[in-house]
């Protein structure tokens, strides 16, 4: 294997904060674009929990979970901004996000899918989540300093799914900093470079190597 394998998913806001942090390292992979209904057998084989992003490395490393593909790139990242050390808040902006805010972004977005469930309660159930992050871009124009690094690239592609729900609805909110970062982090080249479409991945093509 030359190089490693990416199981990745153009529009998993998991799989996009892992591809940006790849790309951002310039770490090159083998891109395996995903349907979640008609997964392949060979990534259901290595990491059977059946989710994306999924990267199996050389040396045989899987790394199951975004944030592994994170850290794992940021180790060949020389800035301060992708130093998750360096930012004492970034545990608990993960856990929030990954936990409460998603759980009312689902909801907010899917209601359907949930029995009895009110969208807007869960929409607003976020407010104070976008309120903590506007808050925090006082200092600088980044989460993570002053260029886009890790804490924004695990946080910004749930945003945007949050913000794409009803953009009026979130270009009115009263967070003007939120939505200039926001706007920042989707005009940046390496979010471009991160949302190129690759058509599903099947055995028999030629690999697609990324970025
Ligand atoms: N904790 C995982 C979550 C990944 C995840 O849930 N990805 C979604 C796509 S956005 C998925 O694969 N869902 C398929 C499923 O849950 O069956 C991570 O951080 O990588």
């Amino acid at each position: 294997m030359e190089l490693p394998i990416l199981y990745s998913f153009r529009r998993c806001p998991y799989a996009m904060r892992a591809r940006l942090a790849l790309q951002r390292a310039e770490i090159k992979s083998e891109l395996r674009e995903v349907v979640l209904r008609d997964r392949p057998e060979h990534m259901m084989e290595i990491s059977p929990k059946g989710t994306v992003p999924v990267m199996l490395l050389q040396d045989g490393t899987l790394l199951e979970e975004s944030l592994d593909i994170m850290d794992y790139a940021a180790e060949k990242i020389d800035s301060i901004c992708w130093k998750k050390e360096s930012m004492p808040n970034f545990d608990e902006m993960i856990s929030k996000l990954d936990g409460e805010f998603k759980h009312n972004l689902d909801r907010y977005k899917y209601p359907n899918r949930y029995d009895d469930v009110d969208a807007i309660k869960h929409r607003d159930a976020n407010i104070p989540f976008l309120q903590m992050i506007d808050d925090l871009l006082t200092d600088n124009e980044f989460l993570s300093g002053k260029e886009m690094g890790i804490l924004d690239c695990a946080i910004f592609p749930f945003i945007r799914q949050f913000a794409n729900h009803d953009r009026d609805w979130f270009d009115n909110l009263p967070l003007e900093k939120l939505l200039k970062w926001l706007d920042c982090c989707l005009s940046s080249e390496e979010f471009k470079i991160v949302m190129k479409k690759y058509k599903q991945w099947t055995p028999e093509q030629d690999a697609v190597i990324w970025p």
